[in-house]
């Protein structure tokens, strides 16, 4: 049995549609599902995030839409810090077509976004009204707190983009830019120096930046993507081990066995053994 987390020990009120968890740090947390939906809003450090099966490498900018029916959990946490805004759609009053803005019931939405540094500037400032606000049970302070998260919802779906799709990116934001480059393409291990060169910054301040931001090196990120990816695929596809290192950045099946081996305390083929019994999870190639 899963976890489930209910509605009354994270609201104030029957009547509060939205509440702010702030988790500074976050810890590492079990499977579990919620009687509510959470929009996850990544500041600082890292860890693994695992949504229905799904290891993502997680690190500031990064935001998640969750519905209630969906698990995920949280391991290998490093000075993560986050904010789960929690919401019942059914609470809310202002009877406007929130599925524009928030997943709701579409089984095909995208959960995973990141966030302009901009939109993240303006994210926290509504956040730290819509914290204090849904603390109050008085008439006012619903609606205000319903108004403040609509607010909030409107500079995510302004400022997020997808990561496969970086022309949506404003000029300037160099970290995201990088970010979205990184992950664009899982299959080709990523060139740094090419990318600097060809969107003109310097390397050094960037890795700088990057470390300064997400307290790892660059390169500790892109093998944390290589073997979520390899996880991923080893789990829920039938590839043989080379095609899984082929697909995953690595010229030599050996020399993935061996990077995977130190970093995880497995072999690639003990690791899939684990979930052999428990059958495929669907495969979406993306
Ligand atoms: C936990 C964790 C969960 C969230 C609850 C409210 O610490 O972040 O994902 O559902 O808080
Ligand atoms: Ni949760």
């Amino acid at each position: 049995m899963t976890l489930m987390l209910a509605r009354a020990d994270y609201f104030p009120s029957d009547a509060m549609p939205v509440a702010v968890a702030d988790r500074a740090p976050q810890p590492s947390f079990p499977p579990h599902r919620h009687e509510f939906y959470e929009i996850v809003i990544v500041w600082r450090g890292n860890g693994l995030h695992v949504l229905n099966d799904r290891p993502w490498p997680v690190t500031c900018g990064d935001i998640f839409y969750i519905k209630d029916s969906d698990c995920h959990s949280y391991e290998s946490v490093n000075d993560l810090v986050l904010d789960n805004i929690i919401y019942c759609p059914e609470r809310f009053k202002l009877g406007l077509d929130w599925s524009q803005l928030l997943p709701m019931d579409d089984p095909h939405h995208r959960a995973y976004w990141r966030l302009t540094t901009r939109g993240m500037a303006l994210a926290r400032n509504v956040i730290a009204q819509l914290e204090q606000e849904s603390c109050k049970t008085d008439l006012l302070s619903l609606q205000l707190t319903e108004a403040l998260f609509l607010q909030l919802a409107l500079i995510l779906r302004r400022y997020r983009y997808a990561v496969d799709q970086a022309w949506q990116l404003p000029e300037g934001e160099q970290l995201d830019l990088l970010m979205a480059a990184i992950q664009a393409d899982g299959e080709n291990p990523f060139d740094l120096a090419l990318f600097c060169q060809h969107n003109h910054l310097s390397e050094r301040a960037l890795k700088q930046l990057f470390r300064q931001q997400t307290g790892m090196t660059i390169s500790h990120y892109l093998r944390q993507l290589q073997l979520c990816r390899a996880k991923y695929l080893l789990r829920a596809s039938d590839c043989l081990i080379g095609q899984v290192a082929a697909r995953c950045g690595f010229d030599d099946s050996n020399y993935f066995s061996v990077v995977f081996t130190r970093e995880t305390g497995m072999t690639p083929s003990a690791w899939r053994q684990q979930f052999e019994h428990a059958g495929r999870v669907l495969v979406h190639h993306s």
